[in-house]
């Protein structure tokens, strides 16, 4: 019975899972997972990011993801379970982070030693030792100029499923050419993290696929090609240095001669990588429109299927490509668990107490309310952080707490109305999604039922589940989206919350008023 490996290089830890799937059997059979913090501290990341005096710079390390898919794949190869029948392996990544690499690179992977970590051999390779990252909100100047000179943000959303945003790997790009043009001058390639990661295992430039490609302001989301207006308005000789887009399902290599000679590991089919939010879709079964998932993770996000792009007209959210060939809406907020962990953190608290304290405080805070901007803020635009409070004492553990979940749940709601999806069903996935206190306020907020999953890391096993479409696509056999997610990718029935009618109300009251808080402080 064939193998999937399916790997989630996020922004805090990679995670592996290799799932059995044939027909009706659909079972995990390994798991593991690393902390970028903990299990490589030589690099001195916190929370995934290399630390810098400006919070508006995020930055991160190839050379440690590239370690980090070292480690792992050593775990995968010694875990027990016999990878002779290791059929296909597809990734998902955080997605926007962009890797500079010299002339020279590819000839360096596809030489790549078996007897040397790959990282220090990928190093001379890079033209930029550091990569921006999704968390990054220090080029407005360059959204301004590529908005300007692409033909306004309208026409450029219209495209490319976005306005220019200051995480997005085109204005980052930008950035670098303006601050480095020598650096610039020497890359030859500019790949995502998805990519990045892809072109490791097959031993030479992979590909990206709509679904990443669509998080640059470069792509031409109708046409899955690279938009010439977006390109120019970007940075010189940009063309040439970008990688070719490829459908989700494309087989783009084998695993290179280093993983099989280092790990033992088989010549296995390797299928283009996609983003965690696209991959993520897929993990928690959103092939069908009119659902929707909450991914609560180092961000939170919203997100669910569409059949035709429907570009935000507020400029908030994002139409990126879905894995399935259609499309997906998106809405981001930057403070997501780390927000959450400040809170308990500054309280002194573990994750049991927080959630006693949210359980012991009445839906609505008694009007308390916060605005939850710990850090920069994608959703609504918030360059300069800072938490405004409402009749709320900041020394009031409780009710901070329920203050912060409420907000961020209501921030959800408000910001995804673009989708024009009727919100009756969510999927909830990522590491908060554990929690059942957090859950009951997001049924109360949105009025709707709210389902767990079996799988922690959506993002992961959506890989995984990829890695086995793409094989079976591959081998002439077009599966029905429905039939891959079947049995792994299902809300789990008796993990539904269901809104209680008289919690939601008061939320549908404390609505507007959130609203007019933030637009207040938006405004000042
Ligand atoms: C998506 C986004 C985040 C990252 C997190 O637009 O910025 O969700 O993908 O990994």
């Amino acid at each position: 019975m064939p193998l999937y490996l399916g790997l989630d290089s996020s922004t805090q830890s990679l995670t592996a899972i290799v799932a059995e799937l044939e027909d009706d059997r659909r079972e995990i059979v390994f798991q593991s997972s690393l902390s970028f913090d903990n299990d490589l501290p030589q690099y001195g990341t916190r929370h995934g990011v290399l630390p810098d005096a400006n919070p508006a710079i995020a930055c991160s390390s190839p050379l440690l993801w590239t370690e980090a898919l070292d480690v792992m794949l050593a775990r995968v190869a010694h875990g027990g379970v016999n990878l002779s029948r290791l059929a296909a392996i597809s990734g998902s990544a955080q997605q926007h982070g962009s890797v500079y690499l010299a002339a020279g690179a590819e000839a360096a992977l596809a030489g790549a030693d078996p007897d040397r970590p790959l990282h220090g051999q990928v190093a001379p390779a890079l033209s930029r030792k550091v990569s921006p990252i999704w968390l990054d909100s220090s080029t407005s100047a360059e959204c301004a100029e590529i908005t300007e000179a692409a033909g306004g943000a309208a026409l450029l959303a219209k495209k490319t499923g976005s306005r220019a945003f200051e995480r997005f790997a085109g204005p980052q790009i930008r950035k670098f050419f303006k601050e480095e043009p020598s650096a610039y001058a020497a890359t030859d390639r500019i790949h995502l993290v998805s990519s990045f990661l892809a072109s490791l295992l097959v031993g030479r430039h992979a590909p990206v696929d709509p679904g990443d490609g669509s998080g640059m302001n470069l792509m031409d989301l109708g046409a899955s090609a690279w938009w010439t207006p977006a390109l120019e308005a970007t940075a010189p000789g940009l063309s040439d240095r970008l990688p070719l887009i490829r459908p989700s399902r494309t087989v783009i290599g084998t695993l290179s001669p280093y993983w099989q000679r280092r790990h033992g590991l088989p010549p296995a089919r390797v299928i283009a990588w996609s983003g965690d939010n696209p991959c993520s879709l897929i993990g928690t079964g959103l092939v069908r429109e009119g659902l929707a998932a909450i991914s609560m993770g180092t961000s939170d996000t919203i997100f669910g299927l569409m059949r035709e792009p429907r570009v935000d007209p507020t400029g908030t959210g994002h139409v990126f490509g879905s894995p399935t060939g259609a499309f997906m809406g998106l809405t981001v907020f930057s403070n997501g668990s780390l927000a959450r962990e400040r809170v308990r953190d500054g309280f002194g608290l573990s994750w049991t107490e927080f959630s006693r304290a949210l359980e012991a405080t009445p839906p609505g805070n008694d009007g308390r309310m916060l605005l939850p901007w710990f850090e920069p803020e994608i959703t609504p635009t918030v360059i300069s952080p800072g938490v405004r409070r409402f009749g709320l004492d900041a020394a009031d553990a409780p009710a901070n707490i329920r203050a912060v979940v409420e907000a961020q749940q209501m921030a959800l709601a408000r910001h995804s109305r673009w989708m024009g999806v009727n919100v009756k069903t969510i999927h909830a996935t990522g590491g908060a999604a554990a929690n059942r206190a957090i859950l009951r306020v997001m049924a109360d907020v949105f009025g709707a039922d709210v389902y767990q999953f079996e799988v922690g890391n959506t993002a992961c096993l959506g890989a995984a589940l990829r890695a086995f479409h793409g094989d079976r696509a591959a081998d002439g056999e077009s599966m029905a989206w429905d039939d891959v997610v079947r049995g792994l990718a299902e809300p789990v029935a008796s993990t539904r919350i269901r809104p209680d009618p008289r919690s939601h109300a008061i939320y549908r009251e404390l609505m507007p008023i959130y609203a007019a808080r933030e637009a207040e402080a938006l405004k000042g």
